[in-house]
């Protein structure tokens, strides 16, 4: 069963999906809720570009976005502006339009007050303004071809890929909206004062996702840069600076994919001068890493490109390695198996790794694919342990017994 909110295109929304985005926005605007989504940008500056987790602090920055707007409208998620595509139809802009979030150029968006407007007349109600600064770039233009993508996408390693969509189609996508002096791209304390940020980001996460679903026989492995054995868990991503031939412009700082990602980290302050009002973290910490960004899934949201199969069907159940060893557990131990079909299960453990397993004949054995990372280690065959009709456990790579936890299945 998908449960999850479904990200669209937003040169295929229909008028009133474009309103009810418009006015969750221009909401969170008025309430003062969305400015601080400018400061955080402003302030996270290297922690969360030129490096590995770029990509996973945007998609939660994103995240923590589109649930405000839907505390605002339940029935809003963030669209994506498909910028390899030029949107235009007899002339006109699907999506670069006054009654939307605005044209290009430097645009003054206006609506009538929304807070706090329930039993005012409408004539009563103030107008409320917001400046936001584009090159006056030409309508018809693509700013990044298909081609271009293509190449971010062909690319095998995250390592290989992260930097080159970032450098590559992010990039191009910003400079279209005008990187230069006096326009909000410009910098990343102005950046996120245009609303289409978020939609750029969010074609941005969607092609992350689309590489990942693409690659899910390899994304999860060392050579995709998310670490996978013990040894490499604790592994710094800091070599990337150095081993890789300026892969990254400067060695990573808090990169690593278990680097607690600011300003999910609880703490005070990065600069003694930082303002800390706004920061989300102020009632509830969070201690947000890349690793808990990998698995778009398991964040409850999907695009409307990435074919369906990929979301988990009825969860076989909740599995717990109790016994692994005495350094305690970590996200690996935690495993939920679900059926992906009549003849396949998928393996996913917390971490957001997932591997397919095959039914045989036997019922006690499942075939383990060659997407798990542990494959060509020899992890070929999985054991089940039935209890009845119930699945009680099952034996994990090293025959290591992982106990049944949870019983929302039905075998
Ligand atoms: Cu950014």
């Amino acid at each position: 069963m998908n449960t999850s909110k479904v990200r669209k295109n937003v040169a295929n929304l229909s008028i009133r999906e474009l309103n009810a985005f418009r006015d969750a926005v221009f909401t969170l605007k008025e309430q003062g809720n969305y400015d601080k989504y400018v400061t955080m940008h402003g302030f996270v500056s290297n922690l969360g570009h030129s490096g590995p987790a770029f990509l996973p602090w945007h998609r939660f920055f994103l995240l923590k976005f589109e649930q405000e707007l839907q505390e605002i409208n339940p029935n809003v998620t963030l669209p994506y502006w498909d910028f390899s595509s030029r949107n235009v139809s007899n002339n006109v802009s699907k999506i670069w339009k006054d009654d939307f979030l605005g044209k290009n150029g430097h645009v003054t968006l206006q609506w009538k007050q929304k807070v706090g407007a329930e039993g005012i007349r409408e004539a009563d109600k103030t107008t409320k303004t917001w400046v936001v600064k584009r090159d006056n770039f030409n309508l018809n233009g693509i700013p990044v071809l298909q081609t271009r993508i293509n190449s971010s996408l062909d690319l095998n390693s995250f390592r290989d890929f992260s930097p080159n969509l970032e450098r590559g189609p992010h990039g191009m996508a910003h400079v279209f909206l005008g990187t230069d002096r006096g326009n909000d791209q410009s910098s990343f304390a102005t950046a996120v004062n245009d609303p289409f940020f978020f939609l750029l980001h969010c074609n941005v996460d969607r092609l992350w996702a689309e590489w990942q679903h693409e690659k899910k026989s390899n994304w999860q492995n060392s050579n995709a840069g998310i670490p996978f054995t013990d040894e490499e868990l604790a592994q710094d991503y800091s070599w990337l600076g150095t081993n890789r031939n300026n892969t990254w412009p400067t060695p990573p700082n808090r990169h690593n994919v278990d680097s607690i990602l600011w300003p999910w980290d609880g703490s005070r302050a990065i600069t003694n001068n930082e303002a800390t009002s706004f920061l989300p973290w102020r009632n509830a910490p969070e201690h947000l890493t890349p690793r808990k960004c990998l698995n778009y899934q398991a964040l409850d949201y999907s695009y409307d490109t990435i074919p369906e199969d990929l979301t988990d069907t009825p969860i076989l159940g909740v599995y717990e390695n109790h016994l692994y060893d005495n350094r305690g557990k970590n996200n690996w131990h935690f495993v939920t198996l679900s059926e992906i079909d009549e003849n396949r299960v998928r393996w996913q453990n917390r971490a957001g790794v997932s591997w397919t397993l095959t039914k045989t004949a036997d019922r006690t054995k499942l075939n383990v694919g060659q997407d798990c990372p542990y494959f060509r280690s020899g992890h070929s065959q999985a054991t089940v342990i039935w209890n009845g009709n119930q699945v009680s456990g099952i034996l994990g790579p090293w025959n290591e017994l992982y106990n049944f936890e949870s019983s929302n299945v039905n075998v």
